[in-house]
């Protein structure tokens, strides 16, 4: 007997006195419009069909639910609401079992959490992560979970936003039991079970885990407290944890009352539309025409040529991810401290009893070491990481030219110089491309993959292939001094400098950018990744820097004395006996005094808000000239690049995103008054102020959500 119609997106069938639903809304079966009305429809169908004794959720494909559908977000609601899906699926009177057998995330653990009983398969991945979306479980999620497995937990999902597999989940009491095997199947004989024995109905809103609630609310207020001091600026972690004070204190139904006051709240904060900016930019930026248009080529061995901090950490990601690594160095001494570069990353964590000796071991007997080049003959694609020079990489390549089997991948971890020179020095410029990684290479998560004009399209699907190997956030950029993020970072460390000369010291400079949502500031930066990198650029750059260009020489005064930061115990800040966070250093302020005098510059105030504009100003403006120059394919590409490789605070999006945000006319006008006292600096980029006659934004140049 048929208990109603099956919808494109939620499919029913009887089976026996079960009907079995099934969610078939590809790629993650997310809770959009139709998949509501459809689970809602399914229900109602239950209860009204006597031939129905039972109900199974299950999801096609290989997710359960992947939550709410996020493209929904900031556009007007649709009815039915998923709140209302998931209490009318708890209201159903009869069993309702939710097989997962894939990620039930947000909203899809939301439903899960309103059917009766719980089943999981080994594939599955139960989470929370609203929060990093800057909402909140909105559907029952902040009242049900801590009511089932207690405030602490429940919090801890929340806050985290982690995944917790079947076994964790069954040992929290998340899920009743775990299965193996078909969720369908698995589904209905869990069912049926529950029939046989005449189960009830048993609500998650009745679940007595906040029965102590002396301890559940000290649970409660260790998690605030816990939530003050990191969540640095996010708005929507103090909102869960009040939410979960709400399950505690109020009936389940002022509760949920309460939840979607402060889920609306949350949905309507620029932290949300930053975060799901962030979300859908970092999985657009993983596709690039190449991608589309050409199958990677194999990579199963890796050749990594320099073991300095670098390269080391580049071996360390490749490692990581299952892969052979080869590294090259010039002589027996370096190879050997190559190997324990990448070896101690390996002890620390044994250390800190996050890896076994024996998984340590197994890991460190895919490294393989030489000081020849013809080590390299057999591998896949080959990483260097050597000097920063363009002769030293020469000499380099023109070995890999040698050595390399036809169609190996060859690329440089250069950060600045020219690959299209680097690939027209050897015979194979086709297979030369550029993989920039961020220092420590295996933590960082950006990739910037820089592609050479003559580069074959498949050794650019073959770099991105590798990211998602490597499990980093590939963006895709073309070839400039800098690429994307050096290149604006050049830009808006100018900007900050102008600001030092003219009257704001560098730690409130710092202090600023922190206060906008930055872990730390630009001094802070430079102290940490040394002040001679930078120096060797500028020193670089000298002979072509144009004579007319103001230039603040603070940072080579500093140079000049060997303070290059933490590694010599002071640069901007002191670092005593090896401390790691700075203080202050009166001398600095003494050497940016006598600097602004030598210059000539009577020294101004500038607010907090007024160095943010600027430098914002700046950093936007060279985003924009490094799309309109198509060194970003899109506006969304260089969000992703500050986000997972400069600091940029996540949940405003990007810079782009954040200039969509304040709004392009504002930014301009912003440049063009900044413009009256140093026009050279501040030259509005031609997208900008084409963005602006158009009344476009850069959103619109994304084409995404
Ligand atoms: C929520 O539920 C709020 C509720 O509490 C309250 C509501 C009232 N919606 O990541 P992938 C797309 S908040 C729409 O590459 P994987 C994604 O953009 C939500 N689209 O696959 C991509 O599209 P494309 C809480 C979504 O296998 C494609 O699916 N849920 C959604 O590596 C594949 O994605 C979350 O935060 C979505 N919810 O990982 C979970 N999810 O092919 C977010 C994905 O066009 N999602 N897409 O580029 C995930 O964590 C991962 O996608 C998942 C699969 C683990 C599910």
């Amino acid at each position: 007997m048929n208990s109603g119609a099956s919808t494109a997106v939620v499919k029913r069938e009887q089976r026996g006195d079960i009907l079995l639903v099934s969610i078939d809304n590809p790629p993650v079966n997310a809770l959009g419009v139709a998949v509501r009305s459809g689970l809602l429809a399914a229900i109602e169908a239950a209860d009204a069909d006597p031939a129905v004794a039972a109900v199974v959720l299950v999801g096609a494909g290989r997710a359960f639910i992947g939550g709410a559908d996020i493209r929904e977000f900031g556009k007007p609601p649709m009815a039915p609401a998923l709140p209302d899906v998931c209490n009318r699926i708890e209201a159903c009177g009869k069993p309702v079992v939710a097989a997962i057998h894939g990620p039930a995330l947000g909203g899809g653990l939301e439903v899960a959490l309103a059917a009766h009983y719980r089943l999981a398969l080994p594939a599955a991945r139960m989470g929370l992560p609203e929060v990093q979306l800057g909402l909140l479980p909105g559907a029952g999620g902040t009242q049900r979970t801590p009511r089932l497995i207690g405030a602490q937990a429940a919090l801890d999902l929340m806050l985290s936003g982690r995944h917790v597999d079947a076994a964790e989940a069954l040992a929290l009491g998340l899920v009743d039991r775990v299965g193996d095997g078909d969720p369908v199947e698995q589904g209905l004989a869990y069912a049926r079970e529950l029939v046989a024995a005449g189960a009830p109905v048993r609500l998650t809103r009745d679940a007595a885990a906040l029965a102590d609630r002396e301890a559940q609310g000290a649970a409660i207020e260790a998690a605030r407290l816990d939530t003050a001091k990191k969540s640095r600026g996010l708005f929507s972690p103090a909102k869960i944890v009040d939410a979960v004070q709400g399950a505690l204190d109020l009936p389940f139904a002022e509760g949920l009352a309460l939840e979607r006051k402060l889920f609306l709240e949350c949905l309507d904060s620029p932290q949300r539309a930053g975060l799901v900016h962030a979300f859908f930019a970092e999985r657009e930026a993983a596709k690039s025409p190449e991608t589309q248009s050409s199958r990677p080529r194999a990579i199963d061995s890796v050749g990594v040529v320099g073991g300095g901090t670098m390269g080391a950490g580049i071996a360390v990601a490749v490692l990581d991810a299952g892969l052979p690594v080869t590294m090259i160095e010039r002589d027996e001494a370096s190879l050997a401290r190559g190997r324990a570069n990448v070896e101690k990353v390996y002890a620390g964590l044994v250390a800190k009893q996050r890896m076994t000796a024996d998984a340590k071991d197994a890991v460190m007997a895919r490294w393989h070491g030489s000081t020849s080049y013809d080590a390299l003959a057999e591998v896949d694609l080959v990483i260097e990481a050597v000097f920063e020079d363009m002769d030293v990489k020469k000499a380099v390549f023109a070995e890999l030219d040698r050595v390399c089997k036809p169609g190996a991948v060859l690329a440089t971890n250069t950060s600045y110089l020219d690959i299209d020179e680097l690939a027209a020095a050897i015979s194979r410029p086709q297979d030369v491309i550029g993989l920039h990684f961020f220092s420590p290479a295996n933590i960082m998560k950006l990739l910037e993959i820089v592609v050479p004009a003559k580069v074959a399209p498949d050794v650019v699907a073959t770099a991105f292939e590798l990211a998602k190997k490597l499990r980093k956030t590939p963006v895709r950029a073309g070839v400039c001094d800098g690429f994307i993020g050096n290149r604006i970072l050049a830009v808006y460390r100018q900007a900050a400098d102008y600001m030092m000369e003219d009257g704001a010291s560098p730690y409130q400079i710092d202090k600023a950018v922190r206060g906008f949502g930055y872990p730390i500031g630009p001094y802070q930066m430079s102290d940490l990744a040394g002040g001679d990198i930078g120096w060797a650029t500028r020193k670089r750059r000298a002979a072509t820097r144009d004579p007319r260009a103001r230039y603040v020489q603070i940072a080579d005064r500093l140079c000049e004395r060997g303070w290059f930061g933490q590694k010599t115990g002071r640069g901007y800040y002191l670092y005593p006996d090896g401390a790691r966070a700075g203080t202050p250093d009166p001398e600095v302020e003494a050497i940016v005094a006598a600097e602004r005098e030598r210059a000539g510059i009577a020294p101004r105030s500038f607010t907090d808000e007024e160095i943010m504009r600027r430098y914002m100003a700046a950093m936007v403006n060279e985003g924009a000239n490094v799309v309109h120059q198509k060194i970003a394919l899109r506006p969304l590409d260089v969000d992703v690049t500050f986000v997972h490789g400069y600091g940029f605070p996540r949940y405003r999006g990007g810079p782009m995103k954040y200039a969509d945000m304040v709004g392009l006319p504002k930014i301009l006008a912003d440049i063009r008054a900044f413009a009256q006292e140093d026009p050279l600096f501040w030259k509005p980029s031609p997208l900008l102020v084409e963005l602006v006659e158009r009344g476009a934004d850069f959103a619109s140049l994304n084409k995404i959500g």
